[in-house]
Formats: structure tokens, C-alpha cells, sequence
């Protein structure tokens, strides 16, 4: 421990501190920018610039390391004075068109002027007018918009291990791109959003899919239904103020009634025919000698990371569509019969909290009716814009249930948002499916949890499941490395692109990078997907009334000829 003063006040902080986090441990606010704890210390942006007695120049609280009877000084004129000169620097090089950005009111720079007193722009910057790269379908970038920060190249290098965005050129000309300048689009690039999860103003943003929507919405010929994904209902609520961690499923369902969809219903009855398919296709497996560890398939960013990085794997990956794209295609069959309807006139809309899902959705290979599984896909951003634009006070909303008939969820399907509830569901089937036995305690707690990669063994009947779950890129790679090598052996793998899982993902409610210090906004969010889980009566997929019927009537048993048509895909080297 070393001894410091800050502001005059007296403090004992551990000696590999920095003076932000003395600083922020003793409750004195400096403010910052680029600063991402953990991911991006760079003491770029010179926001959090302090005096410390006896250096000559200002110093980055970010990066300069405490010491033994240091003396910093917060607040003096001098440091106000540098930190509003170096905002006003940065505004002066930036598209300031803040009245239509989709970051207004959540922006972070836009919250620092307004901070800081800023109330004149002073200087003149360079101001090259660069294009937009939006050929990606999930990611938008607009240099016009970037302060330069490196917060999204340090997620992508670090916390997903792709590292497809650097900084190119110097000075002025300095640009935050791909190599050789190349769309997002046409690099190795996952689309998970975690770059826009991490920017601080709207430099980085998912491509809007609200006009296609509303236009669906306004044709009287289109039949369109709506599924809304497990992560999206504990974080919706957080567009419209609510404290992170809110459950609205009710009020979500209302809200999708009243933007004028024909139905509603839950991803999650995807989810729990997702388990059927997917527990099967494991049993098989073990029994019959097939391919192991079998790895989970539902996340589109953790697909497209495999077939870019690790296409040795690909034989691994369950053959299982993911439950949006399972349940659309169900739609746009089973549904569709059904009802009367021609899957030509039928639109469906996937609202999910990850923008890889509307990359998912365009995949050809994913069109059991000859029509795309999906049509398109709002992230959980945008279906609160829609929400906004259609003058609905969101928060005082009544609850509605999910429509008939294919509206029932099991809390086997919600926990799927979270990572390691793709595992735990499976093997809430799995276990009775080999035992004939009822699972007691349907909560297998050993595949909770935050650690980047979680182990754990199942007893189940004359033989454990050894499983693994990883979550976020970086940590998929360590453990498809371990497997790879020899070290670890597994029947079965659950990867999610996000860390955190789908609760995360980077379609979700952009929460601050000052809150994300105090508040651990995956604790949060998850713990609401295990009380929804606790919640409902059913919490066993095959027990889903609305998926035992699906088989009855139409696909006939998991895995089936006609199940495999339309519930299962392929992947590309
Ligand atoms: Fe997920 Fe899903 S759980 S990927 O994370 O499997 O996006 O929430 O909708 O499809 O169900 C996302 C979330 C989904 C799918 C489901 C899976
Ligand atoms: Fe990197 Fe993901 Fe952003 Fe692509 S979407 S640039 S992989 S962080």
C-alpha cells in the first residue's frame, strides 16, 4: 500500500494502482473518455489530465501509476482549462450532427461537453469528410463520427481475439479501419457488435432495419409476425429508463401488439425445440460413435468466427439451426399450413439483442420454405426506437402473454440468454431423455456463472457428460486450443460469441462506460434470466406443450427426416 493525497484528502491505495482508481476509490471525479477498465488504459484522449506535485506537464490519470506521498491536485484552473481545450479539440474534429445520431442522449462525448461547460467549439479542424462503410449487414462504421478513442480496437483485439480494426494513417489523416481499408463486410470481421458496445459515440452502430419493418408493418398483404429473443426481455426496459435488470416481457408483448404485428410469440419455444433437436443429435452422437465434443450452434457470431479461424471444428458444430432461425422456418411451414397463409406473404421479424443475427438472417442456406427463415432482424435498440416513434409510453404499459398457439416457453428456453443456459438446458433434457429418471433440482449450477470457461461432469445414468462452456472469443479460442492440442477432452461445448452470452450481445441497451465500472451489468441482467426461469410452471423443454404438438402433428420425432429439412444447416469453409 502506498500513501496519497488527492484533492487534500488523505488515501491508502495498493501501490499498482493508477491515480484514476486511487482517485475514483476515494470518490473524487475525473473525467474520462477513452478509458474502458480493463480493455483500454491508453491515456489517449487527455480528458482526465491532473496536476501531480513535483511533474512538470499535466499527467493521464488512466495510465500514471501511484506512488509513495504523491500529491495529486483534480480541479485546479490549469486542469479544467487543459481538459476543456482537449475536448474542444476533439468537437472541432468531429461530424457534429447530433440532432439525428443514434447515439444522442446516450452519447458520451455529448455528455462531456455538457459536463465540462463546453459552449463554443474554438477551433477549426481538418474535417475530411471520409465515407460510410455500411456493406456489412450488421455493422455500420462512420469515420466522421470517431474521436479516435481505440476502445473498439482493443475489444476486438483483446476481448474477441479477431483484431480486424486498427488505426491507419497518422495525424489527421489518422483513420480507426480495416487493413487496406476494406469494408467491415469483406474482412474476417464476426459481426458480434462488441466494437459498438464498446464506442462511446455513434461512430460505430448496427444497420438499421426499422424502415424495412415498419414497411412490412404498412402492407396489407403481409401476414407479419414477430419472436422476441430470451436476453431481450431483462434489458429492453433499460432504453425507457428503468434500473438494468428489469423484466418486461409483459410489457414487450403489449408494445409489439400495439406497433401492429399479427402475432407475437417468444424465441424461446425455438429454444426449447432447439434442445429437442440439438439433446438428440448429442445422444446420437455419444451412442453411435459420432463426432465429439459436440458445440453448440446458436450464436452467429461464434459460427462465423469458426468457419473463419478454426474450420477444423466445423464437423464438431451441432447441425442444429439457431432458435430464431428454427423457429421461423417453423413459421413459414408447420405455421403457415396451418393457417392458410402462403409463406410468400409472411414476414418474420427476430428482435435480439446481437447484431451477428442479421447477418444469420441473410445466410441462403437458411430458407426451409424456398423464403427466408427470417426476414429481418431488430436488435433491442431499435425495437425501443420503434417503440419511441409509435408515441408508447413503454413504462406504463399493462403486461400481455405471448399469442396462441405456439406461444409457450419453457424456463429451459429463457435461460438460453445467458451463457451456459444453452448447456443447462440441454442437460435438463438429456438427463431425464438417458435416466428415465425425473431431474429433481432442474438447477445444474456448475455451468453458471461469469468465468470466462466454466467445466463441469454430469452424472447421467451410467455415464458423465463432460461439458464446457466458453463465452466471448477470446475464450472460445483458449479452449478450442486445449481441445485441439489434447489437453481437454469433452462431450459437449456451449461457445457464445458475447461475453456474458446474449445478455450482452451487441444489440443490446449501450450501458456508459462509467456505470459499466460500478455496475455489473451481466450479474444483473442474468440474474433476471434465472428469476424469469423460476417463474413459469415449465421449466423442461421437451415438457413444451407447443413443441410436444409441433412433433405430433408435423415433424414426427426429433431428428427426423422432415425435421432435419427444415430445422437443420450446413457451414462453409
Ligand atoms: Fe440468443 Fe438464441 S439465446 S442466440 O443468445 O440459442 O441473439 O437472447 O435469441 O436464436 O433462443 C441471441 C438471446 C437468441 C437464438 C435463443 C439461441
Ligand atoms: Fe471486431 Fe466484432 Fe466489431 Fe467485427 S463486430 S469489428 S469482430 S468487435
Amino acid at each position: 500500500m502506498v500513501n496519497i493525497t488527492i484533492d487534500g484528502k488523505k488515501i491508502q491505495v495498493p501501490k499498482d494502482y493508477t491515480v484514476l482508481q486511487a482517485a475514483r476509490e476515494a470518490g473524487v471525479e475525473i473525467p474520462t473518455l477513452c478509458y474502458l477498465k480493463g480493455i483500454n488504459e491508453i491515456g489517449a484522449c487527455r480528458m482526465c489530465v491532473v496536476e501531480v506535485k513535483g511533474a512538470r506537464s499535466l499527467q493521464a490519470a488512466c495510465v500514471y501509476p501511484v506512488s509513495e506521498g504523491m500529491e495529486v491536485i483534480t480541479n485546479s484552473e490549469r486542469v479544467r482549462r487543459a481538459r476543456k481545450v482537449n475536448l474542444e479539440l476533439i468537437l472541432s474534429n468531429h461530424d457534429r450532427s447530433c440532432l439525428t445520431c443514434v447515439r444522442s442522449g446516450n452519447c458520451e462525448l455529448q455528455k462531456l461537453a455538457e459536463d465540462l461547460n463546453v459552449k463554443q467549439i474554438r477551433y477549426e479542424g481538418e474535417n475530411i469528410r471520409r465515407p460510410l462503410d455500411d456493406f456489412s449487414p450488421s455493422v455500420v462504421r462512420d469515420p466522421n463520427k470517431c474521436i479516435l478513442c481505440k476502445r473498439c480496437i482493443n475489444v476486438c483485439r483483446n476481448v474477441q481475439e479477431v483484431g480486424v480494426i486498427n488505426a491507419n494513417y497518422r495525424g489527421f489523416r489518422t483513420v480507426i479501419s480495416t487493413a487496406f481499408d476494406r469494408s467491415l463486410n469483406d474482412v474476417a470481421c464476426t459481426m458480434c457488435g462488441q466494437c459498438i458496445q464498446a464506442c462511446p459515440v455513434g461512430a460505430l452502430r448496427e444497420k438499421d432495419s426499422t424502415d424495412i419493418v415498419w414497411k412490412a408493418l404498412a402492407d396489407k398483404n403481409k401476414y407479419v409476425v414477430v419472436q422476441a429473443a430470451p436476453a431481450v426481455r431483462v434489458a429492453l426496459g433499460e432504453e425507457f429508463g428503468l434500473p438494468i435488470g428489469t423484466r418486461v416481457t409483459g410489457k414487450m408483448v403489449t408494445a409489439l401488439k400495439m406497433l401492429g404485428f399479427d402475432k407475437v410469440f417468444d424465441t424461446d419455444t425455438g429454444a426449447d425445440l432447439t434442445i429437442m433437436e440439438e439433446g438428440t443429435e448429442l445422444i446420437n452422437r455419444i451412442k453411435n460413435g459420432g463426432k465429439l465434443p459436440l458445440i453448440t450452434s446458436c450464436s452467429p457470431g461464434w459460427i462465423k468466427f469458426c468457419e473463419h479461424y478454426f474450420p477444423e471444428f466445423l464437423d464438431n458444430l451441432s447441425t442444429c439451426k439457431s432458435p430464431h432461425e428454427m423457429f421461423g422456418a417453423i413459421l413459414k411451414t408447420y405455421f403457415a399450413q396451418k393457417m392458410g397463409i402462403d409463406p410468400a406473404n409472411m414476414f418474420v421479424v427476430s428482435v435480439m439483442p446481437c447484431t451477428a443475427k442479421k447477418f444469420e438472417a441473410q445466410r441462403e442456406e437458411l430458407a426451409a420454405s424456398g423464403y427466408p427463415d427470417v426476414d429481418a432482424v431488430l436488435t433491442t435498440r431499435e425495437l425501443a426506437r420503434m417503440i419511441k416513434e409509435a408515441g408508447i409510453d413503454f413504462v406504463n404499459l399493462p403486461d400481455s402473454h405471448f399469442d396462441d398457439p405456439m406461444g409457450d416457453a419453457t424456463g429451459a428456453g429463457v435461460i438460453f440468454g445467458t451463457t451456459g443456459g444453452v448447456m443447462e438446458a440441454a442437460l435438463r433434457t438429456v438427463y431425464e431423455v438417458l435416466t428415465g429418471k425425473t431431474l429433481e433440482n432442474v438447477e445444474i449450477t456448475q455451468v453458471r456463472g461469469l468465468e470466462g470457461i466454466r467445466e463441469a461432469e454430469i452424472d447421467v445414468g451410467t455415464m458423465k457428460i463432460k461439458a464446457a462452456v466458453a463465452h466471448g472469443l477470446a475464450n472460445a479460442k483458449k479452449l478450442l486450443e486445449m481441445v485441439k492440442n489434447g489437453e481437454k477432452e469433452y462431450h459437449f461445448i456451449e461457445i457464445m460469441a458475447c461475453p456474458g452470452g446474449c445478455i450482452m450481445g451487441g444489440g443490446q441497451p449501450i450501458v456508459p462506460a462509467k456505470v459499466k465500472e460500478k455496475v455489473d451489468v451481466a450479474k444483473l441482467r442474468a440474474s433476471a434470466i434465472y428469476d424469469e426461469d423460476r417463474s413459469l410452471p415449465i421449466r423442461k423443454s421437451h415438457e413444451n406443450p407447443a413443441v410436444k404438438r409441433l412433433y405430433e402433428e408435423f415433424l414426427d420425432h426429433p431428428n427426423s427426416e422432415k425435421a432435419h429439412h427444415i430445422l437443420h444447416t450446413h457451414y462453409k469453409k
